[in-house]
């Protein structure tokens, strides 16, 4: 059973998709906790941080380096921002698929909860 975001990926659920290449998609989230909440995602079905191995290494490179070009093409750059990425229950995740959080548009408080 394909995870909700490949089903995003493949178009089968709508997403207000913000940017797409061949190894990931990033869209915004469904339940936004900032005024900028996007999700990066790689389109490889990793299920979690805890599930990565070497081989993932470009992929999670080029995750982080496109979410520095979405937070600068969103505004959010200079202001600044909060990349979370979820693992596993006490972790919070709840989508078993690997995805970064890219938080902005308000001041975020530490530590968090
Ligand atoms: P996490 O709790 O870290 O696994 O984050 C999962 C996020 O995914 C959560 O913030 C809500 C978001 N989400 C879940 N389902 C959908 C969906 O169908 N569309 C979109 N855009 N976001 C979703």
């Amino acid at each position: 059973m394909s995870s909700i975001f490949t089903r995003i990926i493949k178009r089968e659920i709508p997403a207000v998709i913000v940017y797409e290449d061949d190894l990931c998609i990033s869209f915004r989230d469904i339940d936004p906790k900032a005024p900028q909440h996007i999700l990066v995602v790689p389109k490889k079905e990793i299920k979690s941080m805890a599930d990565v191995t070497e081989d993932d290494e470009l992929i999670l490179g080029h995750l982080l380096v496109k979410a520095s070009e979405i937070a600068r093409e969103q505004g959010i750059s200079d202001s600044g921002y909060r990349i979370v990425i979820n693992t596993n229950k006490e972790g919070g995740q709840t989508v078993g698929h690997v995805h970064l959080h890219l938080l902005g548009g308000r001041q975020m408080e530490w530590p968090p909860g």
